[in-house]
């Protein structure tokens, strides 16, 4: 339950910070689509988290509703997803050269899965943002991951919704191994990157206005 704080008002910020950072990282794609053969960005979304599902993630891990802008920071999230999982880095070192805002922390669940199988990599930023009473720095997370990585956390995170976080071991252990299998899916796709993309590169010329198809 909502205690003092008017979160409605308290979020707005957020939500700008949400929409400012998916058309800049759109930005970054579209720019890729155009000057480049490959984009390492697949698709770009974004969400701040609802209020209920912000109070509960406090309740959970013991944090005081006064606190929680100052300790959860994935309140405002966007997700970059990719094909390969080369092009994550890619899109971390752009996200590390901008001067647009700062990097706070860098979580390498890539590198270091989690116990759940989850794979991604996620990077927790300062944001500058103007409202009008003045300029606001807002945390926000960004996470990257591969198309593979998303198919499973998405999957995992139902399922985790279903059943109240207490998954069955025995969907758990499915979850595991289907967590082996999107990791050999990502690292059977880098072997034929070039390939893939090559191809993917012929079939967008071919698509583009004028020729044919
Ligand atoms: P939602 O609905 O996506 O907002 P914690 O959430 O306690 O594990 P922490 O310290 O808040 O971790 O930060 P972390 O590790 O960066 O995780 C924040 C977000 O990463 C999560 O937000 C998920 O989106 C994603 N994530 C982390 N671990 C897992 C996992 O095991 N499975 C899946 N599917 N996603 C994960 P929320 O608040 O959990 O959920």
């Amino acid at each position: 339950m909502s205690g003092k704080i008017d979160w409605n008002t308290r979020l707005v910020p957020y939500t700008q910070v949400v929409d400012e950072l998916k058309v800049k990282l759109r930005g970054m794609r579209k720019q890729f689509d155009i000057e480049t053969k490959h984009s390492p960005i697949e698709l770009v979304t974004g969400r701040v988290k609802p209020v209920q599902s912000l109070l509960d993630k406090a309740h959970r891990k013991n944090i005081p509703e006064s606190d929680i802008e100052m300790v959860l920071q994935d309140i405002a999230g966007v997700r970059v997803v990719c094909q390969f999982v080369d092009d994550i880095y890619t899109i971390v070192d752009l996200v590390r050269s901008r001067d647009d805002f700062d990097v706070v922390e860098e979580k390498d669940y890539i590198a270091h899965k989690k116990d759940s199988g989850y794979r991604s990599y996620h990077i927790i930023i300062s944001y500058p943002v103007q409202t009008i009473h003045g300029k606001k720095y807002v945390t926000a997370e960004i996470q990257i991951r591969t198309l593979a990585m998303n198919f499973w956390a998405t999957n995992e995170h139902s399922l985790n919704y279903k059943y109240k976080g207490q998954i069955p071991s025995n969907i758990k252990a499915r979850l595991k191994s289907a967590a082996e299998a999107a990791f050999k899916l990502d690292e059977e796709m880098a072997k034929i990157k070039d390939e893939v993309q090559e191809a993917q590169w012929v079939f967008r010329e071919l698509k583009r206005p004028g020729q044919g198809m």
